[in-house]
């Protein structure tokens, strides 16, 4: 038997076809428009298999014993004890004091929406997801620039830019896209600090210093500027404060700024030249720009680039969304008015988006932690691993130790879990049917269906979010005996039903595709334009020019602080077999890459006497991890790229234990765990 599905092995959602036999997942293929020889595989899809059946799946929810060891429980049991302990906290320190923590992997589709459903019903402001340090710092960007994150056009596209972004080892269907553009001529200019597999292929390659991309993009404005390269006619009718970005610009010439970001003035300007004069060209932005200090602003900058170059929702450019009608599920409006959520010095991030929720997610910790702005007690985690992925390892160890009450509903015993006092199994992707945000977001609406029955003892999400809500009296919020209620409930604005998702696995359009939607509906900002000068932002204390104080220094964390962190530590990249901290268990994947790897230029490897294999130690003011050295020429000397996600199972290679959760966005709270300075040496010295 087949079966059309979407996969969520990582946040990708790659449309697939599962086989079955027997009742059992034998084999899954991505579905592509290129000849299955030509399209670029998907180790983890390949194991798919191996995933879901390992033996090392939980299998019965778990309660922790007063000897501190796990005693296996009946879902009731666990639920009750659950519910029990829920409401005690609430009794006695607010419902505040209740906290969902969210990490990616379930989706940020309904199961989301469950969360934020369940959170508010119980009256809890906060459910908080990850996407400080992921996407969500970046679509704040894009939605403060011209109302909504867009979507690159690669297929009709005359030239790429790739900004920190690797889609050939993160999401294979657009990398696809993008050697087909190649292949019929499309240009591609990359900017990455690493030789990845796609700056290899570039026409132009920016190894860019890292954390310094905002100043690049305004120096590509600037140029566009002064050379007249850029849409005039929009400019004029569709953008408010142009004459204050050129200010700020002046700040930036490349010729002024280039060695400060390790890049020739000449190679800026090439880049510049290439994509202001492409007859149409796109920017695939990425999570480069993601979990950096001014990740706002520079991804504001980068954002800018495509309003000046005309390409803002034009066939080949980048594309304004088309959301799907869902209906918000949410229920924020059950929250008493006087409360606040633990994120509260964040209000920007908190309120930019209709149902984006809570993502400034350090500040659990500092509630857990340091009872700011109030104490958070008892905590769900819900598809995260925040012992490994969060920032500061030791300080979210610190804090989930802290904790009255800790739940974790996961597929694996992780780290996190091992802090819990209950774990709940839940279903992995193939075992429950679910609504994705990738297909609420633009038209196609694609259906995750059930592959084959739940795992052992195991519930799908949705099944334990709706049975927990019910047993907490919230029997009129989750009245949905199965998912498929619940999604026709949440998509019946759209007039799409599971049942005719299900006839039409190839996804159903809610709307055909439009281009320069603004001409009717102009753009969803405050003034219906494109803000290169927001007035929102200026009101609210902050610049409404990106970079309008001309800074250029410091954007990394642990800067300036002395000739003792010398080098340049790059977190990443992500690697093909392997999602975060997960699957790095699992032998099949293994045998591709056996352990976590520094590299390092021969220029600092050498003088500290390092080669290859050789076990390197690298500290930063918070920590010391221990990896595997390896001299590479793909990165630049004075910087070092450490591999990431290997903290599940080495926590000795734990990249978190090196970051620093201190100094954070003022308006996305994002920490600089992406770049941050270290030093290394070899062991055994
Ligand atoms: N230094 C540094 N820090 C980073 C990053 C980095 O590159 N460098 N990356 C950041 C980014 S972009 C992200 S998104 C975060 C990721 O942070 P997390 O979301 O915490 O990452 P994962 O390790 O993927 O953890 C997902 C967990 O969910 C479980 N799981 C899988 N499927 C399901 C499911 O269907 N239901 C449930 N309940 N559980 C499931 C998995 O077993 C795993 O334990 O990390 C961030 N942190
Ligand atoms: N296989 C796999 N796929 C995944 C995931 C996974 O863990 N494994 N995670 C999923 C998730 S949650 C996410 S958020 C996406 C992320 O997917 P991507 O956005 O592709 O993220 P990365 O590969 O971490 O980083 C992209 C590139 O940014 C570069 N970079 C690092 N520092 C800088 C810098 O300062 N400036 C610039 N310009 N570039 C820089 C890195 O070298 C890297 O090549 O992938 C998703 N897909
Ligand atoms: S990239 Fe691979 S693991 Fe991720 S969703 Fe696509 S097929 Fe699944
Ligand atoms: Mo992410």
């Amino acid at each position: 038997m087949q079966v059309d599905t979407v996969c969520r092995l990582c946040s990708s959602c790659c449309p697939i076809t599962a086989y079955v036999e027997q009742g059992r997942l034998v084999d899954a293929q991505r579905k592509t428009l290129l000849p299955p020889d030509k399209a670029w595989p998907c180790p983890k899809l390949a194991a798919a298999a191996d995933i879901v059946y390992s033996p090392a799946r939980l299998q019965h929810p778990l309660i922790r014993q007063a000897d501190n060891s796990f005693q296996e429980a009946s879902w009731d049991e666990a639920l009750d004890l659950v519910a029990s302990r829920l409401l005690e906290c609430r009794q006695e320190h607010g419902a505040e004091a209740v906290a969902w923590l969210r990490g990616m992997a379930a989706d940020w589709g309904a199961p989301w929406d469950y969360a934020n459903r369940f959170m508010n019903a119980f009256g809890s402001p906060n459910c908080i997801g990850n996407g400080s340090v992921c996407h969500v710092a970046r679509e704040i960007a894009h939605n403060y620039t011209y109302g909504a994150m867009t979507i690159p056009q690669i297929q009709k596209s005359d030239c790429i830019v790739i900004w920190g972004k690797n889609d050939q080892h993160t999401n294979p269907p657009a990398y696809d896209a993008i050697v087909q553009a190649r292949n019929r001529g499309a240009r591609l200019i990359v900017v990455d600090p690493v030789r990845t597999g796609l700056a290899a292929m570039a026409d132009i390659w920016l190894q860019i210093k890292p954390a310094h991309d905002g100043p690049l993009a305004m120096a590509m404005i600037d140029q566009m500027i002064r050379c007249g390269w850029y849409n005039a006619e929009f400019v004029a009718q569709w953008t408010t404060g142009f004459e204050d970005l050129r200010q700020a610009t002046a700040h930036y010439r490349a010729e002024d700024i280039a060695e400060q970001l390790s890049l020739q003035a000449a190679d800026i300007q090439a880049a510049t030249q290439l994509y202001a004069q492409s007859e149409t060209a796109c920017i695939i932005d990425g999570n480069g720009l993601d979990m950096q200090l001014e990740v706002f602003d520079a991804t504001r900058a980068v954002a800018m680039l495509r309003a000046l170059s005309g390409n803002l929702d034009r066939a080949g450019g980048d594309l304004i969304p088309q959301p799907v009608a869902a209906r918000n599920i949410q229920l924020k409006e059950c929250l008493p008015e006087s409360s606040y959520p633990v994120t509260r010095d964040y209000p920007l991030f908190n309120s930019f988006h209709h149902n984006w929720g809570l993502h400034a997610q350090s500040c659990v910790i500092d509630a857990i932690l340091e009872g700011r702005p109030y104490s958070v007690k008892s905590l769900l985690v819900q598809s995260g691993n925040p012992a490994v992925t969060m920032t500061d390892s030791n300080r979210v160890n610190q804090a989930l130790s802290q904790l009255d009450f800790l739940v974790v509903i996961d597929l694996f015993m992780t780290r996190t879990a091992q802090y819990a006092d209950v774990i709940l199994p839940a279903s992995s992707c193939f075992e429950k049917t679910q609504l994705n945000r990738a297909y609420l977001r633009n038209s196609l609406v694609v259906l995750q269906n059930q592959v084959i029955e739940p795992l052992h003892n195991s519930w799908p999400d949705w099944k334990i979010i709706f049975e927990l809500g019910r047993r907490l009296g919230l029997k009129e919020e989750f009245p949905w005996q199965c998912v498929e209620e619940a999604i026709d409930y949440q998509l019946e604005p759209s007039g799409v039903t599971v049942a005719a998702l299900r006839e039409q696995p190839e996804g159903i359009r809610s709307a055909s595709v439009k281009h320069q939607k603004y001409t009717e509906i102009g753009f969803a900002t405050p003034s219906g334009k494109v803000e290169f000068a927001s007035e929102r932002l200026k009101q609210a204390g902050f610049s409404a020019v990106p970079f309008a104080d001309g800074r250029l220094d410091n954007p990394i964390s642990f800067a300036g602080q002395g000739d003792d962190y010398p080098l340049i530590g790059i977190s990443g990249a992500r690697s093909s077999s392997f999602t975060h901290s997960q699957f790095h268990k699992i032998p099949m994947l293994l045998q591709q890459e056996t352990c976590a790897i520094i590299d390092i230029h021969p220029d600092d490897a050498g003088p500290l006497g390092i080669s290859s294999g050789d076990q390197i130690e690298i500290t930063s003011p918070r920590g010391k991890i221990t990896l595997a050295g390896r001299t590479s020429q793909n990165i630049k000397p004075g910087t070092i790229r450490i591999a990431w996600g290997w903290g599940e199972t080495e926590p000795t290679a734990n990249l978190n234990s090196l970051t620093d959760d201190h100094r954070r966005n003022p308006i996305t709270g994002t920490p600089g765990n992406r770049s941050f300075m270290c030093r290394i040496r070899k062991l055994g010295n």
